[in-house]
């Protein structure tokens, strides 16, 4: 079976801009309840996160992940992240910052929660409104490294 990048985070958090982005798709950003399968990533609802009692969804559908992206969104700063969460899942886990073009005094907040996550760096800083940062992290999760 082909593995897939999962995405996770809160909802508005640009879950489904990024996997549009990674998918090179221009999908509308509907919300939804339900996990979307495309070309290259697996496109979690929000609500997986944002309840403990939903978690072992998402650890059940990273068993298919070759990597699991956790996003935290710098315009918006939620904690939503259980300590320690990234030792849940078995594939390698990447911290993302997202909307990097908003809120700027929130960066060192950001790279906390992703600590303390258990995610190791390097972290990508990526905006979607201005595509900043997408060629380095579709780099580092191409296949081919
Ligand atoms: N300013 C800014 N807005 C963004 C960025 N990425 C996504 N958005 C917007 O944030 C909103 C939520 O994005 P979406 O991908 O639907 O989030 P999801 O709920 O996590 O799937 C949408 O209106 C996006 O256009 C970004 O990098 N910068
Ligand atoms: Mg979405």
């Amino acid at each position: 079976m082909k593995k897939r990048i999962m995405v996770v985070g809160p909802t508005q958090s640009g879950k489904s801009t990024l996997a549009n982005v990674l998918n090179d798709s221009t999908r509308p950003l509907k919300k939804t309840q339900d996990v979307i399968y495309g070309k290259n990533t697996i496109d979690t609802p929000g609500s997986y996160i944002e309840n403990a009692s939903m978690y072992k969804y998402l650890i059940a559908t990273a068993q298919t992940a070759s990597h699991v992206l956790i996003l935290v969104d710098q315009s918006r700063l939620i904690e939503v992240y259980p300590p320690g969460f990234a030792k849940s899942f078995t594939c390698p886990v990447v911290g993302v910052i997202t909307k990097i073009d908003s809120a700027l005094e929130n960066s060192n907040s950001c790279i906390q929660q992703l600590k303390a996550i258990g995610i190791i760096e390097p972290y990508f800083w990526v905006s979607l409104k201005d595509n900043s940062g997408v060629e380095a992290l579709k780099d580092y999760l191409s296949p081919q490294q």
